[in-house]
């Protein structure tokens, strides 16, 4: 039997990693999801290297994999003093927020979304860059399956482009980026940055590969959300990754993305920061 949380709620533990300005993807859905909900939550900021002990030390396995079959350790995790429970992948977290306050703040996380989303066709120009571990394979549990999906097709339409942002995190020390460094097979920073020609075309194919994503925006013409006002985690998802340019892309380069395809990331970014605070 599911505990229930006691109202109101204790505090709960979020874990994402340490950097300035928070711009980690997967974190970011949560944190949206948490802000969304209102549950009281305050964030604990982790080094990269010490991603691992902190989740062993929840209890909470590795839910994504290396290359080569090995553990590879990942944030965000939330720990819930309510209900004992620690949840480390932010697809878990928001379907664990939706089944354990069900009723709190913005309400529903997972309304049906329009038809037109099971109809979006991805198509993939890109490869995922050498560096980065393969994705997580949507999981087969069935909750929420169209929102698993989305967030899988989402996922990867964004990776695919993530060479565009990663050398601009920022990183709390020398020793997270050199766990970072070391995963990549890089010897520098430097080395990680897509630049010149090669950078333009990607930017190009980031903005086509959003082309079919922005349709869907438009599926609801009282917009700023997929299901026109009213915000659904599918919006937090296409959010995490838009907070993640925000936080990384030059500037220059953020003003483009806000302006592509009638605006619409720069809308949804700015509707979503009533569920954007840092705690
Ligand atoms: N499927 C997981 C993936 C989490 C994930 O990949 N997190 C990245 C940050 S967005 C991470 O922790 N990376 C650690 C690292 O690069 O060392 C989720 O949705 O939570």
């Amino acid at each position: 039997m599911a505990t229930s949380p006691p109202n109101p709620p204790k505090t709960m533990d979020f874990y994402d990693i340490a950097m300035n300005p928070p711009a980690a993807v997967n974190p970011w859905k949560s944190r949206l999801a948490l802000n969304f909900k209102k549950v009281p939550y305050k964030t604990t900021w982790v080094p990269v290297p010490e991603i691992g002990t902190v989740r062993r030390a929840l209890g909470v396995p590795a839910c994504r994999r290396l290359a080569d079959g090995s553990d590879f350790y990942t944030l965000p995790v939330l720990a819930d003093p309510n209900t004992g429970s620690a949840v480390g992948d932010s697809f878990d977290i928001a379907a664990y927020l939706q089944a354990t306050y069900p009723d709190s703040g913005a309400g529903d996380l997972f309304p049906p979304l329009p038809p037109q989303q099971q109809q979006l066709e991805y198509t993939y120009d890109q490869d995922l860059p050498t560096w980065a571990p393969p994705l997580t394979p949507p999981r087969e549990d069935g909750r929420h399956a169209e929102y698993a999906r989305f967030n899988m097709h989402v996922d990867r339409a964004f990776s695919a482009h993530v060479g565009l942002m990663g050398s601009f995190l920022g990183l709390d020390s020398q020793a997270s980026r050199d766990a970072l460094l070391r995963r990549a097979g890089a010897k520098s920073w430097d080395d990680l940055e897509v630049k010149g020609e090669a950078r333009e075309k990607m930017v190009e194919s980031l903005r086509g590969t959003l082309g079919g994503l922005a349709r869907l925006f438009e599926t609801d013409s009282t917009g700023p959300f997929i299901l026109g006002q009213k915000a659904s985690y599918a919006d937090l998802v296409v959010g995490g990754w838009v907070c993640m340019m925000r936080g990384t892309l030059p500037e220059e380069e953020w003003r483009e993305v806000v302006s592509w395809h009638g605006g619409t990331f720069g809308r949804l970014f700015d509707a979503l920061q009533q569920f954007a605070e840092v705690k």
